[in-house]
């Protein structure tokens, strides 16, 4: 390096690599080999040298955390692999019915080995690596596209800059769960108000805005900490055949892995496991919600694939939520996108695991008859997670002496006057009102606005209610007819936010397919439907050609499915926003059909494959079915057509027996399949 002594160079990099070593001991493996004084004293060397010569600065420095200056805002991560969710168990049978069904797939008879792990209660994040050093964060965002949070994830030091060793892959992605400690929470929160500044309600959520601070100063005086809980694609790192083993891996080259991962045999291994974390819980130095039980072996996690965004071979098991009491004022009736009308209880505001909570729903009549609350019970509350706050049951002992009054479903919808009626052994009342009503109109544009929908930011739930009250928005189409006048005569709307939400508006109109299928808010139809739909067909009109039959033809669609976008598809209304929305310049691309389902030879027909295929793998055999109209399902039902019986079949095929299903070698399949 010009002008700079060798030795002064040399000095700088030994002690770079010294930190980095001092880092690895103390975060990954929780082994520091010298005090906090002797590790001050060298990152105080290596500041003063950095000063004195500048040029030996390079990012992946220890004293580089802070990197950068605070960033303007933040740039969308579009994620490699999708970044996935994971189904939730609440219960032992829960869990039971999840390795059956590993089992099952899989055709084995054995305990599975499952990878345990504590989940945290923090916010997930996806680490980039190149060449050993850390080159992206990002937040999941919605599991396609996240945030990226580089210059805040830097800033903590159990995120390694540069990894330990060099048998790494000279690209990778790892994912993992940023949380804030209860000591540093405690002392953040304690710190910020003495200093009258914002306190955070729990450490999620001071994990989360710490995370998504624009100045990494700011984010560097936050204590965040990390546990690394997986690799983005197994199949990067050569020679790996499960989870674990991935772990202990990625710990040798500078991760933070949890200490409690460990492998459990069976339903019942997970279990053991469970209880054994739960007893922990409370000692923990960080908030957990649950375990996560993953199929150890990465050749079954492929096996079993994904349904939606979350794993088939991956389930969380959730501890039970924190309740808390408190009072009702009244039971009242909400009005859905769809028009079911939900009891809620209003009550007096309550914490609840850090938040503050004044609405529980009541989910349906039946719920609320059997709970029995009424207006001035003392009730017990519940928080799950995100979930939205529920009424686990009233102290009944503590019901006021005086008369109370049942609370009843209502014969006229309270938002619209229109009948309620109640289908004959259905739970759920409905408003008769569709869009007349604005209740439900204004659902429906909250659900059209939403992320995974056309997610147009900065159209909220307030602005939503002053749009439909001044009726300058009916149906989701009118908001692209919005204009600046209009939306500045509204209140808290001033020149900045006008101009950004049109700028959103304007963006939303390059748009996909399944994103479009699922904003259009047909019943039964969330964002898994949606993108069946869009790929089975490729372009909206096949979707409005194809009749019942042809509907479900698609995985995952079953006759009410197929219905209600039956239904939906030939209103007049609807197909007026439809065209409305082309009209406006929304416009979604359209793709190649997976099949022409309705002509398809198979159609009609589902399929289940148990065994191994010799002459191609299942997927072939899946798409293959699927090309030629029929459905292939994962288990047998009265519903399957033909159980296609590969080498060392499991149980299904001798459910498929007792059932009297055809069964069919995989010759006669091919036969079927037109041949080779
Ligand atoms: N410990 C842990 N948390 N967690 C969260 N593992 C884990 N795995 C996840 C998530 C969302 O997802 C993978 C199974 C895809």
């Amino acid at each position: 390096m010009s002008g700079i002594p060798d030795k002064v160079a040399e000095r700088a990099a030994a002690l770079r690599e010294e930190i980095d070593q001092h880092n690895y001991r103390y975060h990954a493996l929780s082994e520091p080999k010298i005090s906090d004084r002797e590790y001050d004293e060298l990152f105080r060397e290596l500041t003063e040298l950095e000063a004195a010569h500048p040029e030996l600065v390079v990012p992946q420095s220890p004293t580089q955390r802070v990197g950068s200056a605070p960033v303007a805002g933040f740039a969308p991560a579009e994620h490699e692999a999708p970044m996935l969710s994971l189904d939730n168990g609440f219960s032992d049978e829960e869990i039971g019915d999840f390795d059956r069904r590993v089992r099952e797939r899989l055709d084995e008879a054995g305990p599975i080995s499952y990878a345990a792990e504590p989940k945290l209660d923090g916010v997930a994040i996806a680490l980039q690596y190149v060449d050993g050093e850390l080159v992206r964060a990002a937040t999941r965002g919605d599991g396609r596209i996240g945030e990226n949070v580089t210059h805040s994830a830097r800033t903590i030091d159990s995120v390694p800059l540069c990894l330990q060793g060099s048998d790494y892959p000279q690209r990778f992605e790892v994912r993992g769960e940023v949380f804030m400690p209860h000591d540093g929470f405690e002392a953040f929160n304690e710190r910020a108000r003495a200093a009258g500044e914002k306190v955070f309600a729990n450490p999620r959520n001071a994990a989360a805005g710490s995370l998504r601070q624009l100045n990494p100063e700011v984010a560097a005086t936050r204590p965040l900490d990390i546990f690394i809980y997986g690799l983005a694609r197994p199949a990067d790192v050569e020679g790996l055949s499960g989870h674990l083993e991935s772990l202990k891996r990625l710990r040798e080259w500078g991760f933070k892995i949890n200490p409690l991962a460990r492998l459990a045999s069976g339903a019942e291994g997970c279990l053991a496991y469970y209880r054994e974390i739960g007893e922990l819980r409370d000692e923990l130095s960080y908030d957990i919600d649950g375990v996560v039980y993953k199929v150890d072996r990465f050749a079954w996690q492929r096996e079993l694939g994904q349904v939606s965004r979350a794993p088939r071979w991956a389930i969380a098991h959730k501890y039970p939520a924190q309740e808390q009491v408190t009072t009702v004022e009244a039971v009242e009736w909400q009005v859905g996108r769809t028009g079911a009308l939900t009891p809620v209880a209003r009550l007096k505001p309550v914490l609840v695991g850090g938040v503050m909570v004044s609405n529980a729903t009541l989910h349906n009549i039946d719920e609320l008859s059997r709970k029995d609350v009424r207006a001035g019970d003392t009730v017990y509350v519940r928080r799950a997670g995100d979930v939205i706050p529920e009424v686990v049951r009233v102290a009944l002992d503590r019901r006021p002496p005086k008369r109370t009054r049942i609370p009843r479903l209502p014969s006229t919808c309270p938002a619209c006057g229109s009948d309620v009626e109640r289908i004959e052994g259905e739970a759920v009342a409905r408003c008769t009102g569709g869009l007349d009503c604005p209740a439900q109109r204004k659902e429906a544009l909250r659900h059209f606005v939403s992320r995974l929908a056309m997610d147009i930011e900065g159209l909220g739930t307030k602005l939503i209610d002053q749009l439909v009250e001044a009726k300058l928005v009916e149906t989701p189409a009118d908001i692209y007819r919005l204009s600046g006048e209009q939306l500045l005569g509204l209140e808290r709307m001033g020149e900045k936010s006008v101009k950004n939400l049109l700028q959103s508006i304007e963006k939303s109109k390059q748009t996909t397919l399944p994103r479009l299928l699922y904003a259009l808010g047909i019943r039964e139809v969330g964002e898994a439907t949606a993108a069946s739909l869009s790929e089975q067909f490729g372009s909206l009109e096949a979707v409005q050609r194809a009749d019942e039959a042809a509907l479900q033809a698609a995985p995952d669609i079953g006759p009410i499915v197929a219905g209600h976008i039956r239904a939906f598809l030939r209103q007049p209304r609807n197909l007026s926003v439809i065209s409305r929305l082309k009209e406006y310049g929304v416009n979604w691309p359209s793709s190649e059909p997976l099949t022409e389902p309705a002509k398809g030879k198979l159609a009609g027909s589902t399929f289940v494959l148990t065994g191994t295929l010799s002459g191609m793998t299942r997927n072939e055999a899946k798409s293959r079915i699927q090309s030629m109209g029929g459905k292939v399902s994962s288990s047998i039902s009265g519903k399957t057509s033909y159980v296609v019986v590969g080498d060392s079949p499991g149980s299904k095929a001798e459910k498929a027996r007792k059932l009297g299903v055809t069964e069919l070698s995989e010759d006669e399949l091919v036969e079927m399949l037109g041949g080779t």
